[in-house]
């Protein structure tokens, strides 16, 4: 069941090319299809397919679909890998209630097509969609509310296209804000006064947290679909530039940090770093925004590399392109910020990026597809600093060395292996404060798994874990109720649980007192649709995690 784990992750926001028109091309050796079939089926490709084949089917973590190989298979093969699935991955959309025998014999046919290529989206399109709602100038001069900033979330509330901003000391929530489709992250400027949120349609607003009524002050489209957003880090750069990178069209672009005007744009079209072949869509996964260099981290997911885009003259941009593994999805910093700890889910690989040298320092072999979110640092009481990750494929949490000083013979080696309550693993947390890690197990499909929470303390790892029942703590009726993503407030003494639940459901947030384990508060309103990522402003800003 991990191959139907994966596919339901990497399919789970769906992708908003389904209603974007596209030319339908014809295939003079490719059965025939009527516009409506056409368009239908191009819509359950990118519902269910996309995300793992590509959006031209040139193949990611999923097969090529190209018609120079589909046309060479029958229709009946075809039909029998949608419908059954496969060993290697391929879910079964037939025999799994997902599409009908029809839809199975439509798709069967559109991957004979030639794919239809979604437009470009260059500077013209960015400027027709930027807006400054409010004018720098209108902006106010200090901070005009009594909110505690630093202790304030930010919650994506995916399926309704929103965020909450809640306050992390009352836990009440301040605002609703409306944001892009299908929202993904939201990260912190230098300085913590702005907030950048990310949608799946690649739309970003940036929030001004000084307002009397912290709003949205402007925003922009970078492309049509997207998933990650960071800003400058670097000492005399803090508040001056913003970066996204989409998935389609695969580029990234640099922005103004207090306008989001669109500066630089640059395409992540190109080789692959293993065979080096050319891939059309290398899609821009996360970003991390160095602390040592004027310059941002990008990862080029499946090209495999890592970009180092400095920053300091935006019309001769300086790009170091440096060579990780292929799918390089998310990560964050080891503890003194200096390595960019980055997975290579599909070729369970994490790539250690020093990102004051610039360059590869190793790359370490870990479980099956890790996902480490941001990951976890903490010091083992043997190894020293480590940082973790979990993995969707397997039960393992990995510890890998991070203090190549002190620790030079542990550096970069995994160093120790977890337990933990199975696969399905998203997100994984502890605070430098706390002495508890944290792991879910998310998309784990055994419910009672997937709606728990596994802690370890960290003093005392061979004791194994206790599983904390959050989803049942929540106090909800129906539902899938998953718990994902645990985040920690700004003291690092309390944790926070989304409780996800279906779009008509109702979820909650679950907080957790992290000394004694024991409930402390459930938050709870008609508004918290689909809560899933959380962002503590201070812990954001300052890369703590
Ligand atoms: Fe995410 C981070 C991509 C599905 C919740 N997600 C990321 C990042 C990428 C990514 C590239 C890193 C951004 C960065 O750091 O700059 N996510 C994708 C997908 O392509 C994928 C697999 C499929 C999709 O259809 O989008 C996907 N992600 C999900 C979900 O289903 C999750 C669990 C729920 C949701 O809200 O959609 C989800 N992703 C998150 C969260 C983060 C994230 C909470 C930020 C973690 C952090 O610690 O910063």
């Amino acid at each position: 069941h991990d191959d139907k784990v994966m596919a339901e992750y990497q399919t789970a926001g769906g992708s908003p090319l389904e209603s974007v028109p596209m030319h339908q091309d014809i295939n003079p050796k490719a059965p025939k299809m009527s516009h409506d079939e056409f368009e239908k089926a191009k819509k359950i490709f990118f519902e269910r397919c996309a995300g793992c084949h590509g959006v031209l089917r040139k193949g990611a973590t999923g097969k090529p679909l190209t018609p120079d190989i589909t046309l060479d298979k029958s229709l009946e093969y075809l039909k029998a890998f949608i419908k059954y699935g496969s060993p290697a991955g391929m879910p079964n959309w037939g025999t799994a209630g997902i599409l009908t025998d029809d839809e199975v014999d439509l798709m069967a046919r559109y991957v004979q097509q030639t794919p239809p290529a979604p437009p470009e989206f260059g500077m013209p399109e960015m400027m027709a969609s930027w807006k400054v709602t409010v004018p720098v100038d209108k902006r106010p001069k200090k901070k005009m509310n009594n909110l505690n900033l630093e202790n304030l979330f930010s919650v994506t509330l995916r399926d309704a296209g929103e965020i909450a901003l809640i306050d992390g000391d009352s836990k009440k929530i301040v605002s609703i804000l409306n944001t892009g489709y299908a929202v993904h992250i939201s990260r912190m400027s230098a300085s913590g006064r702005y907030m950048f949120v990310i949608g799946r349609d690649a739309k970003i607003n940036l929030i001004d947290l000084w307002m009397e009524h912290p709003d949205t002050v402007a925003e922009i489209k970078i492309g049509m679909e997207a998933r990650s957003v960071e800003s400058s880090k670097f000492k005399g750069y803090e508040d001056k530039y913003a970066i996204a990178g989409a998935y389609w069209p695969p580029q990234f672009v640099i922005m103004d940090g207090d306008t989001l005007k669109p500066r630089k744009i640059v395409s992540t079209r190109g080789m692959t770093v293993d065979k080096q072949v050319y891939h059309p869509e290398p899609r821009v996964a996360a970003i991390v925004s160095s602390h040592f260099n004027p310059e941002f981290y990008v990862n080029v997911k499946e090209t495999g590399q890592v970009y180092a885009v400095n920053y300091e003259d935006l019309n001769n941009l300086k790009i170091k392109m440096i060579d990780a593994a292929p799918f390089l999805h998310d990560g964050g910093f080891e503890s003194t910020h200096r390595y960019f700890m980055d997975a290579a889910n599909a070729s369970n690989k994490i790539a250690v990026i020093d990102t004051k040298e610039g360059k590869l320092t190793k790359l370490v072999e870990v479980g099956k597809t890790p996902h480490p979110g941001r990951g976890a640092n903490f010091i083992d009481p043997e190894f020293g600093p480590v940082w973790a990750t979990g993995h969707l494929g397997d039960e393992k949490i990995t510890l890998i060395g991070t203090d190549p000083l002190k620790h030079p013979k542990q550096a970069w080696k995994v160093v120790r292996t977890l337990k933990g309550q199975g696969g399905g693993s998203l997100f994984l947390k502890t605070h430098p404060k706390s002495r508890n890690l944290w792991v879910d197990t998310t998309l784990n499909p055994d419910p009672k798994i997937s709606q728990s929470i596994a802690v370890w303390d960290i003093n005392n790892m061979n004791k194994g874990y206790e599983a904390l029942p959050i989803g049942e703590w929540a106090g909800l009726k129906d539902g899938p109720k998953r718990v994902v993503e645990p985040e920690y407030n700004k003291a690092g003494d309390e944790v926070w649980f989304s409780v996800w639940n279906g779009k008509d459901q109702e979820s909650a947030i679950v907080v957790v007192d992290d000394k004694t384990r024991k409930l402390k508060a459930v938050i709870k309103d008609k508004r918290l649709v689909t809560p899933t990522g959380k962002f503590n402003v201070y812990n954001t800003q300052h890369d703590i995690y």
